[in-house]
């Protein structure tokens, strides 16, 4: 079979890309390897920018999301054993969205599949791209019912197949530099089934590492703890856990955390690393497959969508209209906010992780950094300005 654009990966990027075509009337195909139920039950990610809803919005993607999703408009920090809030919306109008990420997995499947009538073909087996670099490309996977091999040729593959998809490799050597940054360090992420233990996300920046609490619905709740990158969850009890919690999040009138059972716990590496540029012939990368950002400042999903957002809309001009310029610009326009939230989020690595280094020096400086926010206005109209992230490009 023949489709104008095959998607590899149903995350947010892919079905993103996914409806916008669509809508556009261009026929795609989406290879998920995966099932339906498992994507749409992935808990991962959950907070989003203004800039990514009003995007998803105005694509007619958002409608379930806006009735859904708490809005934020303060975050805490606790640090000296003392709360201080910081009251972003009153700053600056914008708030930080919450929304699981399989909440949105899911809406972004039903409109695709469901209303928009896209094709979708999930638990596919050992994708592989054929001449990205030529006129003609292909995609091939191994079909779950049959075992054997399909082609699907296409005028253009959008990689939208995450940090561990083959997308990315599929690039002929030489043509794109792979920059990488690793911060040495781990986080324990961890689900608990129980309230939030505060109204809002907390961090707390500790001498025995950081901790942070993120609000994921009613009754889900978000936690993690600094530990060694390569540390066993297996090394983390509940006692533990708990025990180290309290203690990290602790701060003179600060409400106790609401206990329940874990039902995640997996230790995250904390790297990152930009693959430029993100095209090579007609491979188009997007989100994750073409950059990944350690959870530090919670814009790996926000940035998926950005991407997607400008594929979507460049590869529907080019394909409607024969108008290439989005697609001639994609991967620049990209990548000026990925190395945007990447310096911000080293800057914000050393804020919570300065104080656990054993270095007084480093925590000296970080503890003079997060004074600074709360000091002047001019340093928080700054903070917010990064950690609210950049309006929607359109
Ligand atoms: P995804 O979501 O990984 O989707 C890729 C899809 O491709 C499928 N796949 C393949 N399909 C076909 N063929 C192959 N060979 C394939 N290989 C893989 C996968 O099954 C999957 O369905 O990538 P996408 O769309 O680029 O989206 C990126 C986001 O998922 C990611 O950046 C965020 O989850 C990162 N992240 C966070 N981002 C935020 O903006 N805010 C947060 O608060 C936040 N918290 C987090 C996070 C990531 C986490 N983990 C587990 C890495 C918290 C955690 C714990």
């Amino acid at each position: 079979r023949r489709f104008p654009v095959v998607i590899v990966g149903a995350g947010p990027a892919g079905l993103t890309v996914g409806n916008i075509l669509r809508a556009a009337s261009v026929d795609c195909l989406v290879l998920e390897t995966e099932s339906r139920a498992f994507i749409e039950q992935r808990p991962r990610a959950g907070v989003l920018e203004e800039g990514a809803v009003r995007g998803l919005e105005r694509r007619g993607l958002a409608d379930t999301l806006l009735r859904r999703a708490q809005r934020h408009t303060e975050c805490e920090f606790r640090f000296d054993g003392r709360r201080h809030r910081f009251a972003y919306t009153e700053l600056t109008g914008v708030h930080h969205w919450v929304y699981p990420q399989q909440f949105l997995v899911t809406d972004l499947v039903r409109e695709y599949a469901d209303v928009r009538g896209g094709e979708i073909r999930f638990g596919v087996r050992d994708v592989e791209l054929h001449d990205v670099d030529g006129d003609h490309p292909s995609v091939s996977y191994v079909c779950p019912e049959t075992g054997r091999r399909e082609v699907v040729r296409c005028d253009f593959v959008a990689g939208c197949d995450g940090a561990r998809g083959v997308t990315r490799d599929a690039i002929p050597a030489g043509r794109t530099r792979t920059s990488r940054g690793d911060y040495g360090i781990g986080w324990l992420a961890l689900l608990v089934e129980a309230p939030p233990s505060a109204d809002s996300v907390v961090f707390g920046m500790h001498p025995r590492g950081f901790a942070g609490h993120m609000p994921r619905s009613a009754d889900v709740t978000r936690y993690y703890l600094q530990c060694p990158p390569d540390d066993d969850p297996e090394n983390w009890p509940e006692d533990r856990v708990w025990a180290e919690l309290r203690e990290r999040l602790g701060a003179d009138g600060a409400p106790p955390l609401t206990e329940g059972r874990l039902i995640e716990k997996r230790v995250l590496e904390m790297h990152n690393y930009v693959v430029e540029p993100m095209v090579s012939g007609r491979l188009l990368l997007a989100g994750d497959a073409a950059h990944l950002t350690a959870p530090i400042a919670a814009k790996g999903m926000n940035l998926a969508l950005h991407d997607a957002f400008l594929l979507g809309d460049a590869l529907a001009a080019h394909l409607t209209k024969g108008d290439s310029t989005g697609l001639d610009g994609y991967s620049a326009a990209c990548l000026e906010r990925v190395w945007d939230y990447q310096e911000f989020s080293h800057w914000l690595s050393e804020v919570y992780h300065g104080v656990s280094s054993g270095d007084p020096y480093r925590a000296g400086t970080t503890l003079a950094r997060l004074r600074r926010v709360f000091a002047s206005p001019v340093a928080a109209r700054a903070f917010a300005e990064q950690y609210l992230g950049q309006p929607a490009t359109r």
